[in-house]
């Protein structure tokens, strides 16, 4: 089944980009956008209990999810246009964020443990 060309060049258009934003003493808070840009790769160093926000700045709905490394999914849930959500990073090591909608959209980070344990 092919898929639409219309809804290809949108999902290839489809990006994540990635600010840091204060630092208020509970944690650092990372913004991320969606948005339609090319693919761009993205270098955040969060630790444990840090924020990150997903701002969505596309035309359509998005609904991300987040998996650690030991397999624990955290979904997001539906997320409309010019809406945020955020989601406080709770253990350390490899976390990939997704798309259930769409696959294309992909991040990965490594959360660290916090600064008190150093
Ligand atoms: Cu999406």
């Amino acid at each position: 089944m092919a898929l639409d060309p219309a809804f290809r060049r949108l999902a290839a258009g489809l990006a994540l980009s990635v600010a840091l934003l204060t630092a208020p003493a509970s944690g650092e808070e990372f913004e991320v956008t969606i948005h339609h840009a090319e693919l761009q790769e993205v270098a955040i160093k969060p630790r444990v209990g840090d924020t990150i926000r997903f701002v969505n700045h596309a035309d359509i709905s998005h609904n991300l999810y987040l998996t650690y490394e030991d397999g624990q999914v955290e979904t997001l849930d539906t997320q409309p246009p010019r809406t945020t959500k955020r989601a406080v990073l709770h253990r350390a090591g490899h976390v990939v964020v997704r798309c259930w909608i769409h696959p294309i959209i992909r991040m990965e980070l490594d959360v660290a443990g916090k600064a008190a344990e150093q």
